[in-house]
């Protein structure tokens, strides 16, 4: 990333943004994302942590999807483990690149929100950003060996039922992530740099929906 401030940048940034009376933006579809609109081939379910079995994800219709007709999200928990992460991801090869995907945070008594996946080895090794509309903030992990490390935080008043743009550019050990184009989160980590899959995220009972997926190798 050309004239990026990641020169500064400690191993842990701690960025701290007040985000309140942000409005919500509207968002189009992208041209070339996935728009969970048509049959999905590739996409499986997974968890980290907890037991039980893993939450059941699909798509279904919605009125304020961004692309027509569908989102898709967790249809039912299965599971009522509180440290349990429910996965919903596809396998690929990018090692540096861009991911976003539009975030509705619907429902969630103990968690609520969600957000993309990164560089996902598997169902125990991945990067993830997510918001959090109960804790009003906005964070980026790593997680390896299914523990799940914290690696920037930022506040940010989500609005629940309202659609936001999650995005996370990672190049390198080099991570920056936005809500509706604004850069709220800036890392570094080295922990996975190897290519891997992309995907969704959420945590507990949070029943999230998701739409415009976007994932682009850096060329
Ligand atoms: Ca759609």
């Amino acid at each position: 990333m050309k004239g990026s401030p990641f020169a500064t940048l400690a191993f842990t940034a701690t960025l701290t943004f007040l985000a309140a009376g942000c409005t919500s933006t509207v968002l189009a579809p992208t041209p070339g994302a996935e728009g969970f609109d048509q049959s999905l081939t590739g996409w499986r379910t997974d968890s980290t942590g907890g037991s039980g079995p893993s939450a059941t994800w699909g798509t279904r219709p919605d009125a304020q999807a961004i692309s027509a007709p569908n989102v898709v999200g967790m249809q039912a928990v299965n599971h009522a483990d509180d440290d349990r992460f429910n996965l919903f991801w596809t396998t690929g090869s990018v090692a540096d690149g861009h991911v976003a995907v539009a975030v509705r945070a619907d429902a969630g008594v103990v968690d609520q929100g969600g957000g993309p996946m990164w560089r996902v080895q598997d169902a125990n090794n991945y990067y993830l950003c997510r918001l959090n509309p109960l804790e009003s903030n906005f964070r980026v992990y790593v997680v390896r060996g299914g523990v799940r490390r914290q690696l920037a935080t930022a506040k940010f008043e989500a609005k629940a039922g309202a659609w936001h743009r999650l995005a996370a550019t990672f190049v390198g050990d080099r991570i920056t992530c936005s809500v509706d184009g604004r850069v709220l989160l800036e890392a570094q980590d080295a922990t996975i740099l190897q290519g891997g899959g992309h995907g969704l995220w959420t945590k507990a009972d949070a029943l999230t929906s998701f739409d415009d997926f976007v994932i682009k190798a850096k060329s």
